[in-house]
């Protein structure tokens, strides 16, 4: 029994290193360190924000307000979706320009609620 434990823990270690492994050969950026912190003002139906520039790596304190109706925000490529006002942390760990969203059907202008997230 304590063999079959021992061998259990051994393989778990083995498993750890070869996921880290395969981590540090992906082109994503560490994190820096660096907090970004940013807030997205929802009204009836825009933003407040088209755009959101942040620099690759930093962590992302996204903040949703909802100074009108009842929107959400959803940004698919870091698995990011309020879907109320509140605050979400994330990585921006690859460069590029993505999408960001309203997740809460709003009403008639719901799907123009739509933005840039850029990292750069
Ligand atoms: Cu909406």
């Amino acid at each position: 029994m304590k063999t079959k434990v021992a061998i259990l823990i051994l393989s778990v270690f083995a498993f750890a290193t070869i996921l880290s492994a395969c981590g540090s050969k992906t082109e994503s950026a560490a994190a820096t360190g660096n907090v970004t912190e940013v807030t997205v003002t929802g009204t009836n139906f825009a933003w407040d924000a088209k755009e959101i520039k942040v620099k690759k790596g930093d962590t992302v304190k996204l903040t949703l307000v909802n100074k009108q109706g009842m929107h959400g925000i959803e940004i698919p490529d870091f698995k990011v979706n309020l879907d109320k006002a509140g605050t979400k942390e994330f990585v921006a760990d690859k460069a590029g320009t993505f999408e960001f969203k309203c997740s809460v059907m709003c009403g008639t202008g719901h799907g123009e609620m739509i933005g840039k997230l850029i990292v750069e």
